[in-house]
């Protein structure tokens, strides 16, 4: 009989029988690793403890207290939970099966109503059941023709067997059903206690959005029911983070299909908080040397020819308007030909460089709709956008610049946890990316210079590259997980060679400049979305929609005087108003905490004769008593500080 060599994790090598079982292996080694072995890992790739074992190769024993062993317990559950939605649901479609690094899924498509968020406790239900009755998994081999029969009228299924090269094709039979085997399962289900089956969402077949969206069941499982109870506890927290649901609790903005998706609404909460943003940071740039401009969304599109946007990014954009007099009105996807319509508008000198373009520019890109999401990904953004166009020399020296600029702004709203990406182009993509190597080699080797001069720790991703230049990227994580981009800094030979652009140096000579894309806090969309997170809603004060809510314990005996500082605390742009509603002055408290307000102030019969306010700061249990003057000179400090609360 042939023989094959495997190499154990130790180093050690042994000789077997071809055909010899993952199971058999353990066996060797001993009987209670058989035991315990849920799958083997060969050259790295999971198999199962039945799979016969025909080529050399390093192989793993996977046993349940590994990262592996916990990836085939969800591979267990994912195969179940298909099983149970075919038993269940008759004529149901079954696209692809995982686990991943938070769960598992089954991407499932019926063909009347949808499956339900409600019917979730129902299906785990029927797979602890299963589990009890027989939790078994048998590996049943098919001929390929037998594989398609099995799953006949399931294209999904189909296309999966058909491309399939091996002749004989595993299937798991679990509960009395027969289903494709796409991961490797434990050969039982004994282990799989501490499981929960967790929400609905869209997901398109093979994850391409040109084919149809399938309903992905999602759940996850561990070993320990204290790990599972843990993994609720955080997703539950992720949860009340999440800006969508604080968003809609504290009235910021709202999304309505009826207007379009991604195209949201900012109410007088959130455009508060949203102008507040705004006003900052264009006066941080003003003060740091930026000029700031204001140009149209539409633009020709032949400027958008002429940039590259539409040979490497139309994807992203909308179709063109096609006007009555044959003019095509393109809305901008990017603010960087407006930017440079601007700089070419005058000769420039070198005595001018460099030149600080900024904008609050509104863009639109047409973002998947499976991607949408609140105000972090939308269709129409206003970006802190800015230029500055350098000479060759003075690279080095304003990318620092705009990185200190950067962490000034971060310190003032106390963001600390991010990570550097260095964003390179894909070689290979030369649709996505201008095709000049001399250039991108020489880009990339001067960022990643400047930032190791710097002595900052990054990430190198190739493939993220904007389609003009190399990016440093700051990376944040939403609740929900999702890596986003929160600030950017590119560098860009390109579009100045595309537009022609010139200064006049020292020698009277024209030269090309270097344009630097930077954004500083993203969009005024996906910044709120990330503040609402890290915040939780309880916006410092120098943000916060409203500053002060008024309580007079009598409105007829306090609400004059409470009118009065109102109206001083207004003087001074302080966003405070009088809580006039005749309810219980306990719940008007618990209200003014409840919507996150950093001051609440209540006055009655001392207040009003010693001129004093009571405070109660948002997150404290007391209040304090103390003169009106004082309480205005605490909160201009406070705000004028950026402080927390
Ligand atoms: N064009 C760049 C972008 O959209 C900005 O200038 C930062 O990413």
């Amino acid at each position: 009989m042939a023989q094959i060599t495997l190499e154990f994790p130790d180093g050690r090598t042994q000789a077997f029988d071809s055909g010899i079982t993952v199971a058999e292996v353990a066996k060797s080694i001993s009987v209670s690793l058989a035991k315990k072995a849920v799958a083997g890992k060969l050259d790295g790739k999971l198999v199962d403890v039945r799979e016969p074992l025909l080529t050399d190769g390093k192989l793993e024993i996977v046993t349940a207290d590994s990262n592996d062993g916990l990836t085939v317990l969800r591979q267990s559950a994912a195969q179940l939970l298909a099983a149970v939605v075919k038993r269940e649901f008759a004529g149901v479609r079954l696209g692809r099966l995982a686990a991943d690094e938070d769960g598992f899924y089954v991407d499932t498509e019926k063909d009347e109503r949808q499956i339900s968020a409600d019917e979730l406790d129902g299906l785990a239900a029927q797979m602890q059941r299963v589990i009890k009755d027989n939790a078994l998994v048998n590996r049943v081999m098919l001929s390929k023709a037998d594989a398609l029969t099995e799953v006949s009228g399931d294209w999904y299924q189909t296309e999966l067997v058909e491309a399939e090269a091996a002749d004989e094709i595993p299937f798991y039979e679990i509960g009395g059903q027969l289903v494709l085997a796409q991961v490797v399962a434990a050969p039982s289900l004994k282990d799989l206690k501490h499981f929960k089956l967790l929400s609905v969402a869209g997901a398109y077949w093979e994850g391409k959005s040109s084919n149809p969206m399938l309903q992905r069941l999602y759940g996850t499982a561990f070993y320990k029911a204290s790990d599972l109870e843990a993994d609720l506890q955080k997703r539950q927290e992720a949860r009340e983070r999440d800006h969508r649901v604080i968003g809609n609790n504290l009235d910021l903005f709202f999304v309505d299909p009826k207007v379009g998706a991604g195209l949201p609404y900012w109410m007088p909460n959130g455009a508060t908080i949203r102008r507040t943003i705004e006003r900052y940071i264009v006066d941080k740039e003003l003060a740091n040397g930026y000029e700031h401009v204001y140009t149209p969304v539409l633009a020709n599109l032949d400027l958008y020819k002429q940039s590259g946007h539409w040979e490497h990014y139309r994807e992203d954009m909308f179709p063109p308007m096609e006007m009555d007099d044959d003019e095509m009105l393109e809305l901008r996807p990017m603010n960087c030909p407006s930017h440079i319509q601007i700089y070419n508008h005058h000769i420039r000198s070198y005595r001018e460089l460099p030149l600080r373009i900024a904008e609050l520019g509104m863009m639109h890109r047409y973002e998947k709709s499976g991607a949408l999401s609140g105000l972090q990904r939308v269709r129409e953004m206003t970006l802190n956008d800015g230029h500055t166009f350098v000479a060759p020399e003075q690279i080095q020296e304003e990318f620092k610049r705009i990185l200190n600029l950067m962490m000034d702004v971060y310190h003032d709203f106390d963001i600390d946890n991010y990570t550097f990406r260095l964003s390179y182009r894909d070689p290979k993509n030369t649709e996505k990316y201008f095709d000049d190597d001399e250039m991108w080699n020489k880009a990339q080797s001067m960022l990643k210079g400047a930032m190791d001069e710097l002595g900052l720790d990054y990430v190198e991703a190739e493939g993220e590259a904007a389609f003009y230049g190399p990016k440093l990227d700051v990376q944040t994580k939403t609740a929900l997980g999702n890596e986003e981009t929160l600030s950017t800094i590119q560098l860009d030979f390109m579009l100045p060679a595309r537009f022609d652009l010139h200064y006049v140096g020292e020698d009277g000579q024209e030269h090309r400049p270097v344009m630097i894309h930077r954004g500083l806090v993203s969009t005024m969309e996906r910044f709120t979305a990330y503040l609402i997170e890290i915040y939780k809603g309880a916006f410092p004060t120098w943000l916060a929609p409203k500053q002060v809510q008024i309580i007079p314990v009598s409105e007829a005996k306090h609400g004059q005087y409470a009118h009065q500082i109102n109206e001083q605390l207004r003087a001074l742009h302080v966003r405070s108003a009088v809580d006039e509603r005749s309810e219980k002055m306990g719940y008007l408290i618990r209200d003014a905490q409840t919507h996150k307000i950093p001051y609440t102030i209540v006055v009655g019969d001392d207040e009003v004769q010693n001129h004093t306010v009571s405070v109660r700061k948002y997150g404290e249990e007391d209040s304090r008593e103390l003169p009106m003057d004082d309480f205005q000179v605490e909160i201009m400090h406070d705000i004028s500080t950026y402080s927390r609360n």
